[in-house]
């Protein structure tokens, strides 16, 4: 990283100059320390703070940054006060007293993805929707280096995208949710795409075309835009004057779907890239994912035949849509990443015959009716559990049976006497993990843990 031209964008950009900015990092998760070991080596002063008492701390770092005050248990107001700009991670809301106050005073916001923005010379891909970011981000990763290239893949997938700043990189492809995006004005992705809006996080959002607002950022700039023209509240995003790839699994587009005899093929305009069964991965929603990443990949020079080779051995991530178990004619599906109606809605659409759909957690704020005619038509009985369990009884009223149970070992179990030779059980919840598990990878291993008890 060259020191000097790092300092020279983010003066032009935020006015971040280590001789005046007075910085305070909000934040102490992965996020705030990837933005503190940026900032120690360029010269800057700054603080960090945490609502959180007992945030984690990493002490190593601390004893050898010992002028760097940090403040816990509350947003210090003094603190606040004091600070030029502020660096606030996403798991922190906008919507925060302590921020509204410190904006109306002249205080910056800055993100740590306007830091990498400023801190990188190479191609960022930027990767956002309310689904399918994290496979699409993978499955380019993977395409990447198929295609010979030293690239780095994060962001909201993971790694925060400043620890992936290297010098040998040659390009960088970021997972972006959209609390990351509503706080970045700086990016200048190479190629950039919202893969899709449905309804989620309006808890921390006002209403869905705020959301997606805040996605449509990922496209701020002049690179490549990639338009799901699936989508329409994506469609509507393109701009005339940008240069556009177009994806779509319905029509035609830059990349689709398209028969050549009885074989289905990934298509890019005129040419047949892969049958589609050589795509490894269940559902129609992620033969648009892989549409998606060929896109991407075209936008910055991947090579083609390198691209569909990585396709060809995509295994997909786990707790989406996988096959955790196939015993007694019955498939049990962990789907426990669908955290979203809209996933839930794919995961159901990808089904020819009726599911036993386990459900529920919380909410967050959205409108559980949405869920109620892709399950009247997909899933033969529902069963429910957690904080909005309530919700999603009243919208799935009188279409389909629902059984209300306390954890996954008592979903599992009524499931499984649901169940009949043939049948999938599908765990799909449509909601967040947070009111009853660590995160959706505890409820996804707990579901894959019962269901491998049971058929034992
Ligand atoms: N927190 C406080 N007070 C604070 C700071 C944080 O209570 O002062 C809480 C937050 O509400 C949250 C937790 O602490 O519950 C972590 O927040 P954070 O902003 O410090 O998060 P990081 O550890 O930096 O991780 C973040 C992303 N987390 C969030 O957006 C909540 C990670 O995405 C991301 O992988 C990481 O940066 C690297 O970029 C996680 C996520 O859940 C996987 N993302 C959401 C999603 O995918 O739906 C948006
Ligand atoms: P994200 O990172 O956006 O949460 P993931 O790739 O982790 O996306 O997938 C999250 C959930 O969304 C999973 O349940 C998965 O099956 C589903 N999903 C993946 N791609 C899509 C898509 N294109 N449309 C709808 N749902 C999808």
């Amino acid at each position: 990283m060259d020191k000097v031209a790092v300092i020279e964008s983010l003066k032009t950009h935020f006015d971040l100059d280590p001789k005046t900015a007075k910085i305070l990092v909000v934040g102490l998760g992965i996020t705030g320390m990837s933005v503190a070991r940026f900032l120690l080596p360029l010269g800057f002063s700054f603080a960090m703070v945490d609502s959180r008492d007992k945030p984690p701390i990493n002490e190593e770092f601390f004893q050898n940054a010992p002028d760097v005050a940090v403040f816990t248990g509350g947003f210090d107001a003094a603190a606040f006060k004091v600070a030029t700009h502020l660096i606030v991670s996403p798991g922190v809301s906008l919507h925060e007293k302590s921020i509204i106050k410190a904006v109306a005073n002249g205080t910056k916001i800055v993100s740590d993805i306007d830091l990498f923005a400023c801190a990188v010379n190479v191609p960022i891909v930027a990767i956002t929707g309310s689904n399918g970011k994290s496979t699409v981000t993978t499955m380019l990763g993977d395409m990447a280096t198929a295609s010979g290239k030293r690239v780095g893949v994060g962001g909201n997938l993971g790694t925060p995208a400043l620890d992936l700043l290297a010098n040998n990189v040659e390009l960088y492809v970021l997972e972006l949710s959209s609390f990351q995006l509503e706080r970045t004005s700086v990016l200048n992705a190479a190629a950039a795409t919202v893969l899709n809006i449905s309804a989620d996080h309006l808890d921390r959002h006002a209403d869905i075309a705020e959301y997606a607002q805040e996605k449509q950022r990922v496209y701020l700039g002049d690179g490549v835009m990639v338009i799901n023209a699936d989508d329409v509240l994506v469609a509507a995003m393109q701009d005339a004057e940008r240069e556009t790839l177009s994806f779509s699994i319905k029509d035609k587009a830059d990349f689709y779907l398209a028969y050549q005899g009885d074989t289905e093929y990934l298509m890019y305009r005129q040419s047949p890239l892969m049958p589609l069964a050589e795509l490894p991965l269940e559902g129609r929603h992620n033969a648009s994912n892989a549409l998606a990443a060929l896109a991407l990949g075209v936008a910055v020079g991947l090579d083609m035949t390198a691209m569909c080779s990585a396709l060809k051995v995509f295994k997909g991530l786990e707790h989406r849509m996988q096959r955790v178990a196939h015993k007694h004619g019955i498939t049990w599906v962990n789907d426990s990443k669908a955290t979203n109606i809209g996933a839930c809605v794919a995961a159901l659409e990808g089904y020819e015959r009726k599911v036993i759909l386990i459900a529920g957690g919380d909410a967050k704020g959205a409108d559980m009716t949405e869920l109620t005619p892709v399950v009247k038509d997909k899933a033969k009985s529902v069963v429910l559990m957690g904080k909005d369990a309530n919700l999603i009884e009243q919208a799935l009223a009188g279409c389909v049976p629902v059984h209300r149970v306390e954890n996954m070992v008592q979903a599992v179990q009524i499931a499984a006497s649901l169940a009949s030779d043939g049948d999938s059980v599908l765990l799909s919840p449509a909601c967040a993990s947070l009111d009853q598990y660590k995160n959706y990878q505890d409820r996804g291993n707990q579901f894959a843990q019962a269901v491998l008890a049971l058929v034992a």
